[in-house]
């Protein structure tokens, strides 16, 4: 019954049918799923597929845009009850999240902002194709102790590093952690940029999030 409900999420976003996708994360929540599983074994596992398709040629830009469209449109479903089952948590910390300058890819970005949020994190989402002194600055403005940076392509990722010269110059790298985070991006190239923290899913985010500020 799950794996029948997984299936038609992955399928609405292999389809790029947004209105399907919102029907279906209904039709999740409605059946008791837990979200974030929603996500992760079904508009997921579409979007997987789609990004395959256009590695290989059998898909194109348009196909990724709607594939993208219609996972948004899922995931907009399933956001408030993530946000529901962390409300009840006190405040761990102040992030400011954003996906690098030149990078316009927000939808891992954007859940692990959810995570984060409903895990307690004060979360500041910038939103995507964030350059570092607009970062650096709302980190001035709302002392936030952790930068959360998202990239997703290889051509971005030397911005995460932008950022954290950035910080180091401003004299705020000692009070502020910089996790890291996007598929491109790999352990060795968290040590390579001296990033405090990285995880490969948004679940993972909020363990190591709650480890830069010292909570295990
Ligand atoms: Co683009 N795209 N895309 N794309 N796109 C990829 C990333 C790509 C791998 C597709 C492919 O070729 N197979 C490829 C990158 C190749 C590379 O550099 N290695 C690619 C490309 C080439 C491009 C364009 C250049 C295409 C073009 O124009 N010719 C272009 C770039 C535009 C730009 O940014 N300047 C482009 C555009 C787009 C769309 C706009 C059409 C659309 C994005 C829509 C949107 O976000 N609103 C899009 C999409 C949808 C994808 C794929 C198919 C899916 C990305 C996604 O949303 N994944 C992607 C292929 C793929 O990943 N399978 C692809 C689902 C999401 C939940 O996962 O974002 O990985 P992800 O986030 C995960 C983890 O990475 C991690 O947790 C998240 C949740 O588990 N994570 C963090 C992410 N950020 C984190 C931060 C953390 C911690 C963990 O701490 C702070």
């Amino acid at each position: 019954m799950n794996q029948d409900l997984f299936n038609q999420m992955s399928q609405s976003v292999v389809d790029g049918d947004p209105k399907a996708a919102a029907i279906v994360a209904q039709a999740a929540l409605d059946a008791g799923i837990d979200p974030l599983e929603a996500i992760t074994q079904g508009f997921v596992v579409g979007v997987d597929r789609v990004g395959a398709a256009f590695t290989n040629g059998d898909a194109f830009l348009p196909e990724l845009v709607m594939a993208g469209e219609a996972m948004k449109a899922g995931v907009a479903v399933l956001e408030p009850e993530m946000h529901r089952r962390g409300t009840e948590r006190k405040t761990l910390g102040r992030v400011v999240l954003a996906t690098v300058e030149g990078d316009i890819h927000e939808i891992g970005k954007s859940l692990v902002g959810t995570m984060l949020a409903a895990a307690g994190f004060d979360v500041f989402d910038l939103g995507v194709n964030v350059p570092a002194d607009k970062i650096l600055s709302k980190v001035r403005e709302v002392s936030a102790s952790i930068i959360g940076l998202s990239a997703l392509l290889t051509t971005t990722m030397g911005r995460q590093r932008e950022v954290i010269e950035a910080l180091e110059k401003a004299g705020l790298r000692p009070v502020v952690k910089v996790m890291v985070g996007g598929a491109p991006v790999t352990r060795d190239w968290v040590t390579q940029i001296s990033a405090d923290g990285y995880s490969e899913d948004a679940i993972g985010a909020v363990a190591v999030a709650k480890q830069l500020v010292g909570i295990s």
